[in-house]
């Protein structure tokens, strides 16, 4: 006999409490809560197959409440996927186990993305489904024809990025994305009387979603709630109602479930009020049978998209664009071409130039602008707008819409199959951050193009005038910044960010620059990080490194300082990153370990000079902007600031002498 659907849903309950309760640390409130509508979601509608969770057409479901993580745990053990195992889950939030304390995409398939960090699983949806509707729209029905369903709870809901992708979502009519929210009322700081009176589905319908209400402790309603979601052209929130924390008696419906272990006399209690096995980490045997079989529901329907996999002309192109591998044949004949033609060009324009060819080489590129295209030179006349009318279409208006648009950007390349890439200004990655966060942790390919990048950037004065941005930003892990000189280096750069396997930012400037890189090369000379782009013609006592626009200006200090009898290298610097990874031969042939009273050494950045004594030695001399901007002409502006080669000149001078170099 088949168990009822509270049965199957009261293992995920079990398995939450003793994980949570081996662990003492994790939230058993949650998975406990939203049991029953995840079991409806599981056994009836998501369409996946445990036993591949890579085919490419299955549903994505995104658990946006991370801190419920045991929830995803315990419906991949159930279901049958290869890990976690039931060991995996006594050992959740351990050491090495991947069941960390909150779903991590890097360590368990079926767990789609990374998501904790509240509203930002909502927000990857959303990109989700526009690259299933992309991809739909690209190769048809027979390959690519999926959902996207989330599980978010009142945070998720809160958060402000929440407006941002549910704004987007509505917009862009994506009706292939159902979210099912934990209504259960409760945050952590106890009700959400507390803290919220809006008319959370009524927001939903003024963003033309489609809503319903269900409860969602009975799956049989929460059954029939995603029939009428499915049903539904445009996408969809489904208010599920439930008591976090059910089945502990005297601890639910309070926020005591929300995050902490329930204590051994109420999981005793629990497993009597639920009619639980007497042992942790059991799950009876007819109960795991029907969840397994729950796992292999996908097979037929994967079978049978193999065969049409099979018998479709596209196969390899579709395979080829699924594995995401790019090919950087497009670079060399560009750049040949653009040194023909040698002219100062802002690198934001000559992003725009590369874009150009790269969308016409690469078909998978997506690109898109937080309403600063014509700013951030997104748009290239050889892609068309992705509307609901037309998802085939290539340029997304995000809208003034920073964070959605990074989280956005995140959950279309964890989809596969399609390279976004988005604009902004640079400064604003403050307003992106923790979505770049999360596409450097998740290790997503996505490319931030941030124009206006400095002083340069003129009259906007000091909101608009990125400072701190350029280090904050490579203090990151697993994140590469990119700060082109010229047009030659923002090519080169470009081809770095789309071959890498993670998240790039391109930092390009809103004013012209003159040509630093006029020769042929057979290499991408912005691979390693940093290079020799003058050696010093009279004994080096100098070396200036500077990145992005700050190179030419370096240019024109070394030729003085030359006039003067000083040799100087001049060294650009495009990827910190990069070229902290070369072999230390490589770095000690560029930036030599000596003294600063041999050689000095002299960084040039029009931002923080905070960090750069990693290259220069604590005693170099870092010319940067240590305070505010101003408002004025980007000339004016770096004259004030002492970033012309005279003032660079007299700073250099008067440290050798001082430091007594001759
Ligand atoms: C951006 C962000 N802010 C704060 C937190 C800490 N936090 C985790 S869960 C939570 C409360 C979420 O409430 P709800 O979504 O209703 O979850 P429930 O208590 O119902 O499980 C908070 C504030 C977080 N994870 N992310
Ligand atoms: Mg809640």
């Amino acid at each position: 006999m088949q168990p009822t659907d509270r049965r199957l849903a009261n293992a995920i309950r079990a398995l939450a409490m003793d994980a949570v309760e081996a662990a003492n640390s994790g939230h058993p409130g949650m998975p406990m809560g939203m049991a029953d509508a995840a079991t409806a979601l599981f056994t009836r509608h998501l369409k996946f197959d445990a036993s591949d969770p890579h085919w490419p057409d299955r549903d994505r479901f995104i658990l946006s409440a991370g801190h419920g993580s045991m929830l995803i745990y315990a419906l991949l053990y159930l279901t049958g996927y290869d890990r976690p195992t039931i060991d995996d889950i006594r050992r959740f939030r351990q050491l090495g186990s991947p069941t960390a304390g909150h779903p991590e995409n890097f360590e368990l398939a079926g767990v789609e993305v990374t998501t904790g960090p509240l509203g930002q699983g909502v927000a990857m949806a959303v990109g989700m489904a526009i690259a299933e509707r992309h991809l739909n729209a690209v190769y048809g029905d027979d390959l690519v024809d999926h959902r996207t369903f989330v599980i978010a709870g009142d945070g998720d809901l809160m958060e402000g990025i929440n407006h941002e992708a549910v704004g987007l979502a509505g917009h862009l009519q994506l009706g292939r994305l159902i979210v099912l929210w934990d209504d259960n009322n409760i945050t952590i700081d106890g009700s959400t009387e507390l803290s919220r009176n809006e008319d959370v589905i009524a927001r939903h319908e003024a963003a033309q979603w489609h809503t319903c209400e269900c409860n969602g402790l009975d799956s049989h309603a929460v059954d029939r709630a995603i029939k009428e979601a499915l049903a539904d052209p445009r996408p969809s929130l489904i208010r599920c109602q439930t008591i976090i924390g059910f089945g502990a008696p005297t601890k639910q419906g309070t926020a005591a479930t929300h995050g902490a272990a329930l204590g051994n006399e109420e999981v005793e209690a629990a497993r009597g009020e639920l009619g639980l096995e007497p042992t942790e980490f059991t799950v009876p045997d007819d109960v795991l049978t029907a969840w397994r079989a729950a796992g292999k529901r996908g097979s037929v329907e994967h079978a049978l998209w193999k065969e049409r996999l099979e018998s479709s002309g596209r196969k390899d192109e579709f395979l080829h664009r699924l594995n995401g591998k790019v090919s950087d044949a497009w670079l060399k004949p560009y750049v040949d071409k653009l040194l023909d033609d040698l002219k100062p060009v802002a690198t934001r324009k000559a992003s725009e130039m590369a874009l150009e060819t790269i969308n016409a080489a690469i078909p998978s590129t997506i690109g898109g602008s937080a309403d600063l295209t014509g700013s951030n030179n997104t748009k290239t006349r050889n892609i068309e707008p992705l509307t609901p009318q037309s998802y085939a279409g290539r340029y997304i208006y995000y809208g003034i819409r920073e964070f959605g648009m990074a989280a956005t950007m995140n959950g279309m390349a964890l989809h596969g199959g399609v390279i976004p890439y988005g604009g902004t200004f640079l400064v604003f990655t403050d307003y992106a951050r923790p979505a770049i966060r999360l596409s450097a942790l998740q290790n997503a390919r996505v490319i931030y193009v941030m124009t206006h990048d400095s002083i340069g950037l003129g009259e906007d004065g000091p909101t608009h005038q990125p400072i701190e941005h350029l280090q904050s930003l490579r203090a990151m892990p697993q994140l590469e910044v990119y700060r082109p000189a010229d047009a030659v280096e923002t090519a080169e750069c470009w081809a770095l960010a789309l071959q890498s396997e993670g998240p790039s930012i391109l930092a390009l400037t809103r004013q012209n620059v003159q040509p630093v890189r006029t020769a042929k090369s057979d290499e991408n000379r912005c691979a390693r990080g940093a290079y020799r782009l003058k050696s010093a013609g009279n004994a080096r006592k100098v070396i200036l490194l500077a990145t992005g626009s700050e190179v030419e200006i370096a240019l024109a200090a070394a030729e003085q300082l030359e006039g003067e009898g000083v040799g100087a290298d001049v060294v650009s610097m495009p990827c910190t990153e990069r070229f902290d990874a070369q072999p230390w031969d490589y770095r000690e042939d560029i930036l030599p370990d000596v003294s600063n009273r041999e050689i000095l050494r002299v960084s040039i950045e029009a931002g923080t000079t905070i960090g750069w004594e990693r290259y220069t030695g604590l005693h170099g001399l870092r010319i940067g902007i240590d305070r505010f901007g101003v408002s004025a002409p980007a000339p004016d502006a770096y004259k004030f600031f002492g970033l012309t080669p005279d003032a660079i000149v007299g700073r250099v001078l008067e440290q050798m002498k001082q430091r007594e170099i001759a």
